[in-house]
């Protein structure tokens, strides 16, 4: 038998235990003008876990807001798996992922209506009610391995794949970040992210829960709630590089905003590469260095720098306690021995921060792990003397990461050849200094007098896969390159 879970949220059990108790009144969330205590979270979160403890995995529909983050407690509590559903996912996108997770129902904040593609789901409301007496409800202890939240994420062809994040994975990463930032109960953090995914769902809610601590979401990232929240007590802000960039872009007509960061404790970004110009911009401005860690959906966080190291521009740190890191060389399997600055391989990760699989996909489970266990992140680093890890880029062109957001361009082909107006398409990302990279099509168009807008072909694409994935630029061609095979050279498609 394999041993049952440790306790996710030892100050949420705490509180239940003993609802007028000190930690019962500490603070957990926040969000907007609404919060809750550990008292009220628990009084709030454990008759929703009894409502759904016999579901067999549960969607949420993760608006960034306080529901969400009970509902996510609530499964957690009850061992039920959750699928955070991205409000603003298309028809086609939300259907892939229905049909794939197949929840046996909905949680949704009261009053919010929900796309037909969900209609068949029974729908729970996730009210926030925080008069009930929590005193003796149990909480199921599931094994470590058990599934606990199933993320989709994006590959480079296809439709995205859900990642199946054990309860383990979840506990070691966070602990692991705890040593390396000494993130406490005393923390409190700020953050704008989407709750959908990792970086604001596991890092930026269960995180402080899981110490004992407090987060503050934004609703949407604005620098003037970073500047609010950072002049109110917050500790931590996280955030991904386009974030990072509009503060840089912000502080030198904000004071405000340079001193509210200059008064953290932690800067932290991650989710993509932060621009060595944005960091020294902002390290000017306020004093102050951002740190990065490295973490994917699949492994949680493998990487940072620490709280007591060197911050270094450029670099996601060191490996972070219990994850094992190695380079390999082109053939996937030889690792690469040097610690030169200058020798690329290919990232490979093993430890307790792992998923376990992609739901209902053994073959593409298969092919990212090495046959003794390491699993294949896709992206290149170096690594400096001291174990400093700098990424120099990605294995696979056809995965774009803009706002953060991983965004497979196969994905988005498809989407754009169901248009009548298109006949051909091919999707690259080309940089932008505020995204990080921006999506382009490519398009061979049907009729060549009128071709498709990229308006059009923007609200297509929001329309079936989510806004984010939407083409920010378009091209017509007249033929897209091709080899003797009739593969498309995407290499080949550049522009003046
Ligand atoms: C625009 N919009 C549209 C259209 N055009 N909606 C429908 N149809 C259209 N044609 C809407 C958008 O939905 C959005 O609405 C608004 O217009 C602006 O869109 P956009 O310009 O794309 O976004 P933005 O406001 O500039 O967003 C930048 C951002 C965002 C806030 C930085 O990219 C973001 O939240 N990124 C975070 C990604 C993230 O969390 N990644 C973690 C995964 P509205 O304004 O209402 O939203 S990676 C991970 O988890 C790993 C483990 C890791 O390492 O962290
Ligand atoms: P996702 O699959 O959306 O979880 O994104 C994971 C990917 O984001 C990783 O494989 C990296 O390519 C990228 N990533 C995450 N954090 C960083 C970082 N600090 N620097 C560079 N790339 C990052």
């Amino acid at each position: 038998m394999s041993p049952l879970s440790p306790d996710l949220f030892p100050a949420l059990t705490e509180a239940q235990a003993d609802p007028d108790g000190p930690g019962a009144h500490r603070p957990a969330l926040r969000f907007g003008d609404r919060s809750l205590t550990y008292g009220e979270l628990a009084a709030t979160a454990s008759p929703l876990a009894a409502r759904v403890a016999e579901a067999g995995r549960i969607a949420v529909w993760a608006t960034p807001t306080l529901e969400t983050a009970v509902a996510v407690v609530a499964a957690l509590l009850a061992g039920v798996p959750a699928v955070p559903l991205n409000p603003k996912s298309g028809e086609s996108e939300l259907g892939h992922i229905v049909s794939d997770s197949a929840p046996t129902l909905v949680l949704a904040a009261p009053g919010t209506q929900l796309p037909p593609a969900l209609g068949a789901l029974e729908r729970v409301d996730i009210d926030i009610n925080v008069d009930v007496d929590v005193r003796g409800t149990g909480t199921a202890s599931p094994a470590v391995g058990a599934p606990a939240l199933i993320v989709y994420t994006s590959g480079t062809t296809g439709p995205p794949k859900g990642a199946v994040i054990p309860r383990r994975a979840i506990a070691t990463t966070l602990d692991a970040l705890a040593d390396a930032w000494q993130w406490t109960g005393d923390d409190v953090l700020v953050h704008g992210l989407p709750l959908f995914h990792v970086h604001g769902l596991i890092l930026g809610i269960l995180g402080p829960l899981r110490r004992g601590g407090s987060v503050r979401h934004l609703g949407r990232f604005e620098t003037a709630g970073v500047t609010r929240e950072l002049s109110e007590g917050a500790t931590m802000l996280f955030g991904v590089p386009t974030m990072y960039h509009r503060i840089a872009e912000t502080l030198p007509d904000d004071p405000a905003l340079a001193k509210a960061l200059a008064r953290a404790r932690l800067l932290v970004s991650g989710s993509a590469a932060l621009p060595v110009h944005d960091h020294e911009r902002i390290a000017e401005a306020t004093g102050r260095r951002v740190i990065e860690r490295y973490g994917m959906t699949e492994t949680l966080m493998n990487t940072s720098v620490r709280a007591d190291g060197e911050p270094r521009a450029g670099t996601v740190g060191v490996p972070l306690p219990g994850v094992e890191l190695r380079l390999t060389e082109e053939d996937g399997t030889t690792a690469v021995e040097a610690y030169d600055g200058e020798t690329v391989g290919e990232i490979q990760v093993r430890g307790p921060n792992l998923f376990t699989e992609y739901l209902n996909r053994p073959e593409a489970t298969a092919a990212a792990f090495t046959e003794d266990g390491w699993f294949r992140t896709g992206d290149m680093a170096v690594r400096d003397p001291d174990g400093y890890v700098r990424i120099v880029g990605r294995k696979a062109t056809d995965l774009i990461k803009s706002g953060g957001y991983k965004i497979g361009a196969g994905e988005i082909e498809n989407a754009l050849l169901e248009h009548p107006g298109v006949r051909e398409a091919a999707v690259t990302g080309e940089p932008d200094a505020d995204l990080g990279e921006r999506i382009v099509a490519w398009i061979v168009p049907a009729d060549p007098q009128s071709p498709p807008t990229v308006d059009e072909l923007a609200d297509h694409v929001a329309r079936r896969l989510a806004p984010h994935k939407r083409p920010r630029v378009v091209h017509h061609l007249d033929a897209l390159p091709r080899n003797d095979m009739g593969k498309i050279m995407k290499r080949a498609l550049t522009h003046d």
